[in-house]
């Protein structure tokens, strides 16, 4: 049995979607982010960075005690090397679906993560940083176009570099990018949606408030998410600015 500490966000359902693909039986163990329930010191034992999601295997290869496993690219990784499943055999193929998951984890996650906090979750009027965090979100949505214009899946087959990307790009209407504008992208994304494993992947929803273009926050729940409460749970000497 794998325990999946999940909340339903981009990052969240990359996991959901690879264990129903993997048909492996799976718990997940729900954490309401608003309330802080991430920010639990028992959480940090799994996770040391304090975010979600994070798995502990129970049943790892070795036999040994309960593996956890955090950041959702190695766990999609972890998953995929211990059945042998949606990562390539070939050399070139393998290099290639760890090359564009690392660029999801590296760029259009973190990019995209900052697109949505500004655009939706930061104060009216700040032009500067929504302007540069939309335009860095377009520019990756182009180099997965031009990539998807050469092939179906970003490795070749369907890998855990789709399972990776699918979930940012979904998101993207959010922050009011529509993706039916680029070439590729909308066959891929529609290829991946129509699979029976992604449909029961994504079957949790988020609260209405948060898949909203302006969720509205407590002061409570800001200070869980972006303020004094997130820094304090993680132990920083240094005080929160402004
Ligand atoms: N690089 C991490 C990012 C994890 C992450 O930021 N998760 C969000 C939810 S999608 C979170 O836990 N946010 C809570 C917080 O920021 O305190 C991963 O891919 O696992």
């Amino acid at each position: 049995m794998i325990d999946v500490h999940y909340t339903p966000t981009p990052n969240g359902y990359k996991v959901s979607i690879l264990l129903e693909e993997l048909e492996l039986p799976y718990r997940l163990v729900r954490y309401d982010m608003a309330a802080g329930e991430h920010l639990k010191p028992e959480f940090r034992r799994i996770n040391p960075n304090g975010r979600l999601p994070a798995i502990v295997d129970h049943e790892p290869a070795d036999g040994g005690a309960p593996l956890p496993v955090f950041e959702s690219g190695a766990i999609l990784l972890y998953l995929a090397e211990k059945t042998g499943r949606f990562l390539p055999e070939d050399p070139r193929g393998r290099s290639l679906a760890q090359q564009w998951l690392v660029w999801q984890m590296a760029g259009l996650g973190p990019m995209h993560g900052q697109a949505h906090h500004f655009i939706r979750y930061a104060p009216e009027g700040q032009d500067y940083p929504v302007n540069r965090y939309r335009n860095e979100a377009l520019r990756l949505l182009a180099v997965l176009d031009r990539r998807l214009q050469e092939t179906d899946y970003l490795a070749g087959d369907y890998s855990v570099a789709d399972i990776a990307c699918w979930p940012w790009v979904r998101a993207a209407a959010v922050i009011g990018i529509d993706i039916a504008e680029f070439e590729a992208i909308p066959g891929w994304f529609e290829r991946i949606a129509a699979r029976p494993a992604v449909e029961r992947g994504t079957a949790v929803k988020n609260a209405a408030n948060f898949i909203s273009t302006r969720p509205v926050l407590t002061p409570e729940q800001w200070s869980n998410l972006f303020g004094e409460n997130m820094l304090r749970s993680s132990g920083t000497p240094i005080a929160p600015a402004g």
